[in-house]
């Protein structure tokens, strides 16, 4: 601390408290000798004007429900989003400043949700950011519609985001912002830090779209600021984009990246490596800094920051007091919202999830999940989501429960809604052709709180959401995808349709629970898994060809089986000792059963276990694991995608009837026959596997 008032006479404390955030933040930088200055010191201007004048936060409580929401979409800023926490008077010192990018402090390079307090989503991937705020403002919009009353505003806040030149290039943003401008979300604010330098280039080179006439095209509303230091300017900006409430809005604020540094301003050498310890002399002397000490922040620009924890403190009060009163006249909607704030999931939720009971016909899983969707989103009031334009295929629609849409945009066709209402309260999201869209906005969704969302395509198309993917399962999120047509026996459309790699490459995702039922009923034991894990995404992967339905009098393991990720479905015939231990997921589960028949009838004797979920199998005791997949017997893994993945379970050497090569297009009985997927050719296979074992 000191009594730095740099050139300041009288004290410009606007000018004073941005250059400490920007001095603080390329100090920490030339400490770790690692980090992306520019950024902080060309946008700390509309950063300070934000986080000072017009963000509702209370840095003692960075979960307070109410508070606005600011993502840092150019998670490489990361330095901007510390300085301002740490000025602000969140749980984060100098020290953790001063250890920036260093093992175990909580400064990371990138911004991490759950490490950092007040950092609201982890951002890095460019352009996820974007998408990330996108469904944080759905999430605030679903939530007030849903729960707000004449007079009582409780879900009542902005969703802020500084985006950059890279976040706008990404595709994934044009997807969120096509259907942000679509939605109407009018409290969605974003600030583009508008430098035209990116990582290795002047946006010349590939960037020269006009960027404000695109936006315009999406139905956002958009304002320049000429001078990204003309802190009244971004004030007015700001005002103006709150004030317009039927678009999302975009402040295309000017600035330059390196702000400041006499050398490496407007260059791209001051995006991500620190300026130098000559450089940075230079830059105090040219903005008026003393040069020692480092980490100097002057005590009036602290007293200023942090006077955001009394107005913190005193926003949330007046808020708990206008939740108090909400209480007392909605106290059953306020009971309701309170669990909702607390992610808790209400008692009874599945009370009425069918057992589903065997026919001639069977049931593609992809059905079951539909009906069980349903029979749980009456109970879950927040349970909201919807598919990239693929409900029929997907059987995602929650009946009656509502379409997401603006209620002042007028219906002209209604063709694909489904019922029960237009409007911010309804539970059914329609994403349109955008997977990655869908990605990053059920994060968003998901990081708000109070919701539990949902995301389905076709289970190919996971390709276009991994990144979101990914990101969901390292911020621990609960997001919930319907990934349906989930191998080659989707049969007709092709190759082009038919994942191969996709189970192995989501099961590769740390912390994402992949589950592939056999049937109707495993896909009810899936989906209660799915909305009590709380700490993580789930992926169902779901057929879209009938299934034989499991019949739970004669397997009554199966709910507590599926809980453990793997389990024995089918013991040897009167219980004997097995000569092979078939295993199967998801639709291979049947055609292992029918084979195991066949084996019997030839008196070999086999087992089948069935393992929709080997994140879970995997956790289980080792007892448990050997006594399911005994390894003295031999086992043949059949499952529809590649085998690479699968010698953890049946060891080295051994056969596995899978897909090593991409699929074809032509009925699905016949691609799975062709394929091996055969009764003839499991049994064949399985005679092998015991010949081998037995010489070996
Ligand atoms: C999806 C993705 N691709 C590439 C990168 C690597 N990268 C990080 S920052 C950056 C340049 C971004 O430029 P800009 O957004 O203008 O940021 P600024 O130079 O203003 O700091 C790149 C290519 C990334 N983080 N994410």
């Amino acid at each position: 601390m000191s009594k730095n008032t740099a050139k300041n006479t009288p004290i410009d404390l606007d000018n004073l408290s941005i250059n400490t955030i920007r001095f603080l933040s390329i100090d920490a930088i030339q400490k770790a000798n690692s980090g992306h200055p520019g950024l902080p010191m060309g946008a700390a201007a509309f950063a300070y004007v934000l986080w000072t004048r017009f963000l509702k936060h209370n840095p003692a409580n960075p979960k307070w429900f109410n508070r606005d929401r600011f993502v840092l979409s150019a998670g490489h800023g990361s330095m901007l989003l510390y300085s301002l926490l740490y000025l602000t008077g969140y749980e984060l010192s100098l020290d953790q400043i001063k250890n920036f990018r260093q093992w175990g402090s909580i400064t990371p390079g990138h911004p991490e949700r759950g490490l950092t307090p007040g950092v609201e989503v982890t951002t890095g991937p460019l352009g996820q950011g974007f998408g990330n705020g996108v469904g944080i403002a759905m999430a605030e919009a679903f939530l007030a519609a849903r729960y707000n009353r004449p007079g009582h505003k409780i879900i009542n806040h902005y969703t802020y985001g500084l985006v950059s030149d890279g976040d706008l290039m990404e595709g994934v943003t044009a997807e969120a912002a096509s259907l942000a401008g679509h939605l109407q979300l009018g409290k969605l604010i974003y600030l583009y830090d508008n430098n035209h330098i990116t990582l290795s280039a002047a946006t010349d080179l590939t960037f020269t779209e006009e960027v404000k006439k695109r936006f315009d095209a999406y139905g956002w509303h958009t304002q320049s600021v000429k001078n990204g230091n003309d802190v009244d300017a971004i004030s007015r900006a700001i005002k103006n984009a709150q004030k317009n409430k039927e678009q999302p809005s975009l402040i295309l604020v000017h600035t330059h990246l390196g702000y400041g540094s006499p050398h490496k301003q407007d260059t791209y050498e001051a995006h991500g490596s620190p300026l130098g310890v000559e450089e940075v002399k230079l830059t105090k002397e040219n903005l008026g800094w003393p040069l020692e000490p480092p980490f100097d922040i002057p005590d009036v620009a602290l007293a200023h920051f942090r006077e955001a924890v009394e107005l913190g403190k005193k926003a949330q009060t007046k808020w708990d007091k206008q939740f108090a009163a909400y209480s007392n006249a909605f106290p059953e909607l306020a009971q309701d919202l309170s669990q909702r704030i607390q992610d808790e999931i209400p008692e009874g939720w599945d009370s009425d999830i069918p057992e589903f009971t065997p026919d001639a016909k069977g049931m593609a899983t992809r059905v079951a999940s539909g009906k069980v969707m349903n029979s749980i989103s009456s109970k879950l009031p927040t349970f909201i989501g919807g598919s990239a334009d693929l409900d029929p295929s997907t059987h995602t629609a929650l009946a009656n429960e509502g379409d997401f849409e603006n209620p002042n945009e007028k219906i002209i066709d209604p063709q694909g809604s489904v019922g029960g209402g237009w409007r911010y309260s309804g539970n059914n999201l329609h994403f349109g052709i955008r997977e990655h869209g869908m990605g990053a906005i059920l994060n968003g969704l998901a990081a708000h709180g109070g919701t539990i969302p949902f995301g389905a395509t076709f289970l190919i198309f996971s390709d276009y959401m991994r990144p979101s993917i990914r990101l969901a399962a390292m911020m621990g999120l609960h997001v919930i995808y319907v990934f349906t047509h989930d191998s080659i026996a989707l049969g007709e459309d092709g190759s082009t349709h038919e994942p191969v790699e996709q189970l192995l490459g989501l099961r590769s995702i740390p912390n994402l629970l992949v589950i592939r039922p056999a049937d109707a009923n495993e896909t009810a034991a899936a989906w209660h898994i799915a909305i009590d894990h709380k700490n993580g995404p789930v992926a169902l992967a779901l057929s879209r060809q009938n299934l034989p339905i499991l019949d739970l009098k004669k397997y009554p393991q199966l709910p507590l089986g599926v809980l453990s990720g793997g389990y024995v479905l089918e013991h040897a015939k009167e219980n004997t000792p097995a000569d092979i231990t078939l295993i199967a997921t998801g639709s291979e589960v049947s055609l292992a059963l029918a084979s195991r028949e066949k084996l019997e009838d030839q008196g070999i004797r086999a087992r089948v276990v069935s393992l929709p979920c080997w994140n879970l199998f995997n956790a289980q005791p080792v007892e448990y694991r050997e006594a399911v997949l005994p390894p003295e017997i031999p086992m043949l893994a059949i499952e529809a995608g590649v085998s690479l993945g699968w010698k953890p379970y049946i060891g080295t050497g051994i056969a596995t009837i899978s897909v090593d090569r991409f699929g074809a297009s032509a009925p699905g009985e016949i691609v799975m026959r062709e394929y091996g997927f055969s009764v003839e050719n499991v049994t064949q296979q399985a005679v092998e596997v015991i010949k081998q074992n037995k010489k070996a």
